[in-house]
């Protein structure tokens, strides 16, 4: 449902919004009437001019070239590949960072070209502190052990005859927007929210593994750790890894990509991309966290008075315009979807809201279908730009009643010093009266 013609006053920190009014003077709503009667004087036959959306008057098809020979045959054992047309759509690293070596690197999800709320797996974000390894799937072992009755070790065929569960989830690094807290740094959206990924994740939970080694009720914690060159490895409180943490082979109907952690990682949903250990081979269970590098000297946040806070494991609710995003052009005054993803860690999205004028008023953005738990929830707004200059920018709402801060809200409550991960606040962006959208953080 489209509830374009619901007004919202400001959202409190808290989470209640202040009475919905039905507006129907709403800029919104006319440039709806206007668009509906546009698609009327379309129907008659005549060409409306500059609608925005404008079509072109259809007089006669010819027929196409492709109609009139035989296309390509198909081969039959090779993996398919997008068209040729669409080789811009690509992982790219950021240029905002000079990396000096390619072992701890990342590349990012060109988040302005997603449809849908699932990320193909050819596009889904990377991050790895020592390369990729190349593990074949017949020797990979996970062996748990610690604080239980019977240590116990699989192999990959032991672990796809656990019963599987299907379900999709967001993962977001931490680190994601780290470069544009307070100068706009990266141009367009893949750069600045692009260690962001969805998918469909196949695997078992671990609390059946759990169970079944017979963890000892005195434990609290639980490390994982990966095969990688780097042994990454996180401690994770025994509640959540028994409350949804799974053990994840399958990633949108196939195996894992080798990038992903082929052929075993860990899926921890909602919390920061680097608890979901790849290439998965160790489970400890224990009554204490280990405070390891990425507890201690990294993945850690500044906080006011020099201290620091640890375990900053939820990524809260966040949103961001993808379309029009950094780098676009628009053409013209006229009807422009304004298009983009929310999420968070705590649940589902409740409501989005959208600024045209930057943040001076709000409206409520439609939700599309379906919104998932802890997952990649898309909104679109429909703006009628009249062609002056304009800074939109969306704020995300959680079935929690959270709303997403502005950086100046997130800055009285922590410390934007160094390297900042869990950058959620609300990102805006410029569009100036040539119709060229810019980063507009500050
Ligand atoms: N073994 C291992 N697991 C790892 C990492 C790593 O370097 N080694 N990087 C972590 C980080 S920082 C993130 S954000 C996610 C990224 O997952 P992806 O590459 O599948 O997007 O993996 C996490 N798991
Ligand atoms: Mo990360």
């Amino acid at each position: 449902m489209q509830k374009t013609e619901v007004a919202r006053g400001p959202r409190s920190r808290s989470g209640s919004a202040t009475d919905n009014v039905v507006d129907t003077s709403s800029p919104q709503s006319q440039a709806r009437r206007r668009f509906l009667r546009r698609g009327v004087v379309l129907a008659g036959a005549t060409v409306a001019s500059a609608t925005g959306i404008a079509a072109a008057r259809a007089q006669r098809l010819e027929i196409s070239q492709s109609n009139l020979e035989m296309g390509r045959i198909i081969e039959p054992t090779a993996y398919g590949m997008p068209s040729k047309f669409e080789a811009q759509v690509s992982r790219r690293r950021t240029d905002v960072f000079v990396n000096k070596q390619n072992w701890s690197d990342w590349s990012m999800t060109p988040l302005q070209h997603q449809l849908g709320i699932v990320t193909p797996n050819g596009l889904f974000f990377e991050r790895h502190h020592a390369g990729v390894p190349d593990i074949d799937p017949d020797k990979h072992q996970l062996v748990i052990h610690g604080m239980v009755k019977q240590p116990l070790k699989f192999s990959m065929s032991d672990l796809m005859r656990y019963p599987s569960v299907s379900k999709i989830f967001f993962l977001e690094c931490s680190g994601n927007g780290l470069a544009d807290w307070t100068k706009a740094a990266s141009t367009t959206v893949q750069q600045s929210h692009g260690l962001l990924s969805c998918a469909q994740w196949t695997g078992v939970p671990v609390s059946a593994l759990l169970d079944e080694a017979g963890s000892d009720p005195a434990a609290k914690w639980v490390l994982f750790e990966g095969a990688d060159g780097s042994a990454h490895a996180r401690s994770i409180p025994i509640e959540k890894v028994m409350a949804d943490t799974l053990l994840v082979y399958g990633q949108n109907g196939e195996r894992l990509r080798p990038e992903q952690g082929y052929p075993l990682r860990v899926l921890i949903p909602g919390w920061e991309g680097n608890v979901s250990v790849k290439w998965v081979r160790r489970i400890k269970v224990s009554d204490q966290p280990w405070h390891l590098r990425s507890e201690t000297a990294r993945y850690t946040d500044p906080m006011p008075e020099g201290k620091w806070r640890q375990f900053s494991f939820v990524m809260e609710c966040k949103s961001v315009i993808t379309r029009p995003s950094g780098g676009m052009k628009l053409t013209g005054p006229g009807v422009y979807p304004i298009e983009g993803f929310a999420w968070s860690g705590n649940g589902t999205i409740k409501a989005v809201d959208v600024t045209v004028d930057g943040g001076k008023t709000w409206r409520e953005a439609a939700l599309e279908e379906p919104v998932l738990d802890r997952c990649l929830t898309r909104f679109r707004y429909v703006w009628d730009w009249d062609g002056g200059p304009a800074k939109i920018a969306s704020r995300a709402v959680d079935s929690g009643g959270y709303v997403q801060p502005t950086v100046a809200e997130i800055a009285k409550a922590r410390a934007l010093v160094g390297f900042v991960q869990h950058h959620n606040g609300i990102f805006p962006w410029s569009v100036s009266q040539a119709g060229e959208v810019k980063n507009a953080i500050a």
